[in-house]
């Protein structure tokens, strides 16, 4: 398929075409990276749209079965959800496909959802790099709700929260150790949190949970113009739901009218933009020895002594700008 073909149908709504404008994007053959440079100029003017959800949580503790019924609720309400994963533990196997195959069965076989496992390749920053370009693709292709779901291990949730409108870590609730286990970082970036499994024995506990969190909580306030929010929820049996999705589509009227959405997403490209500018950086300097050598030397003359941390800095810089 040729490339304006390729976005062609990527925009018109095609869904093979999205599934394979992924594949491209996640290429790291050079060639496919100067076509998928090309194409995400040509989609980006129709990417945006979408509110970008973050579904973070240790592994086993329901994310993708939360997320198999949230997905069909927000369908039934009329959404397109397009899920995607960023799942570091496991580069081999892919992450998690294998289970999220069978814990997602009805909605990866619903028309209006999209459902895309983890890149495969490269580090951390690369794949997140690509689930990025993903994001818009599928807003490119009409979804209007896109689900990142990663393990809560390591830097991935802090890349994810980093790309995202809503980012919520879901919990399962454990006796006595409520507050315990969970970087205290992350609970701060989160605008919900959802304790899972409030069923059977664990349903109790998971209500005390619950109050115990929201009192925890209730003293951070995101931008003045939202609490974060502890919901019980049982995605065995779809309960919990109608509470979880009035509360994503509050966060994002609010969100909005208080100009939170709009400065959030610029914060985020702007990080994100610096970042790829360090990366361009570091790649333009490994390749060019020469360069490289002079750079090496200014370290080795700072970490000797003889020159200071801000003079070698200047020093690196200049031989940057005369190079
Ligand atoms: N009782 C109960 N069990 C649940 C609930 N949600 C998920 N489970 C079970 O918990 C186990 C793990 O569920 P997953 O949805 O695969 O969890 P996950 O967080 O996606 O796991 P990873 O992708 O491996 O990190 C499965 O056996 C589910 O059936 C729930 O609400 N209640
Ligand atoms: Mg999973």
């Amino acid at each position: 398929m040729k490339l304006q073909d390729l976005s062609n149908k990527v925009i018109s709504g095609n869904r093979r075409a999205l599934a394979k404008a992924i594949t491209l994007i996640e290429s790291t053959l050079d060639s496919d990276r100067t076509e998928a440079h090309t194409l995400m100029k040509e989609i980006l003017p129709h990417a945006g749209k979408a509110l970008r959800i973050g579904i973070s949580g240790i592994p086993g503790v329901g994310k993708s079965s939360f997320i198999e019924v949230l997905g069909l609720e927000l369908i039934k309400k009329g959404h397109k959800v397009a899920v995607l994963a960023v799942d570091p533990s496991s580069p081999i196997s892919g992450g998690s496909i294998l289970g999220d195959k069978t814990r997602m069965e009805e909605l990866s076989q619903n028309d209006s959802a999209f459902i895309r496992p983890s890149p495969t390749t490269g580090s951390l920053g690369g794949v997140a790099a690509k689930t990025r370009e993903s994001i818009y693709l599928c807003e490119a292709n009409g979804y209007d709700i896109v689900l990142i779901e990663t393990v809560g291990v390591g830097q991935s949730e802090y890349e994810v929260a980093s790309m995202v409108d809503l980012f919520m870590v879901l919990m399962v609730p454990n006796a006595g150790d409520e507050l315990q286990g969970i970087k205290k970082g992350i609970i701060e970036l989160s605008d919900m949190l959802i304790i899972n499994k409030a069923d059977g024995d664990t349903l109790v506990l998971a209500e005390n949970a619950r109050t115990q969190y929201q009192n925890a909580l209730h003293i951070i306030k995101k931008d003045k113009f939202w609490s974060p929010l502890v919901l019980t929820c049982s995605s065995l049996q779809k309960t919990g739901l109608p509470k979880i999705i009035d509360s994503i589509f509050d966060f994002q009227n609010e969100s909005k009218k208080s100009g939170f959405f709009e400065d959030n997403r610029k914060r985020q490209i702007q990080r994100w933009l610096k970042s790829l500018f360090q990366s361009e950086l570091d790649h333009y300097i490994k390749n060019d020895l020469e360069l490289k050598k002079k750079l090496t030397s200014s370290e080795t003359k700072v970490v000797n002594g003889e020159i200071s941390a801000s003079q070698g800095a200047k020093e690196m810089l200049n031989y940057l700008l005369n190079h």
